[in-house]
């Protein structure tokens, strides 16, 4: 089921900072405009060991702690993406981790409210990318 042989899956989160401001629809449209289509979407609220399950690459960092608790705060919106290049396209389209040092017109630009709250994530990695994809949607 994908576009072409090049096509790539990528995982995207909706953050619960972004779905409780109603930016959903907002980032949805610029996904689709950088040519990714949502091919799979799915509405939840993480558990506690669900978050630090999905973050435990960061679990030695200070803001590990902090991020699982505002991964837990509210529901996310889970979403596989696929297109050409999907895992680069689409971690152009977020930006920076910081809402502050994004480039104009990206997501967390856009949508972020602080390094933690910056309204969503994308796997970093092809490899990743199958992991998270996996964490979330049975194949
Ligand atoms: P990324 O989401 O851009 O890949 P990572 O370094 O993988 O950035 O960090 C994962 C998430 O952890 C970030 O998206 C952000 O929500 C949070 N985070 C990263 N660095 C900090 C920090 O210095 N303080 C608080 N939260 C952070
Ligand atoms: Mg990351």
């Amino acid at each position: 089921m994908t576009d072409s042989p090049s096509a790539e899956r990528t995982l995207c989160i909706i953050k619960p900072d972004a779905i409780a401001h109603q930016f959903m629809e907002a980032i949805n449209e610029s996904i689709e405009a950088v040519g990714l289509r949502i091919v799979e979407r799915k509405e939840l609220t993480l558990t506690l060991e669900q978050a630090q399950a999905f973050y435990a690459v960061h679990k030695e960092r200070p803001f590990y702690e902090s991020l699982c608790r505002f991964m837990t705060s509210g529901p996310i919106c889970v979403q596989l993406l696929e297109g050409k290049d999907a895992v680069r396209a689409y971690r152009k389209l977020m930006g920076d981790t910081n809402p502050e040092k994004a480039a104009d017109n990206t997501l967390r630009k856009r949508f972020g409210h602080s390094i933690e709250a910056n309204a969503v994530h994308g796997s970093d990695s092809p490899e990743n990318a199958t992991q998270e994809i996996a964490f979330f949607f049975a194949p």
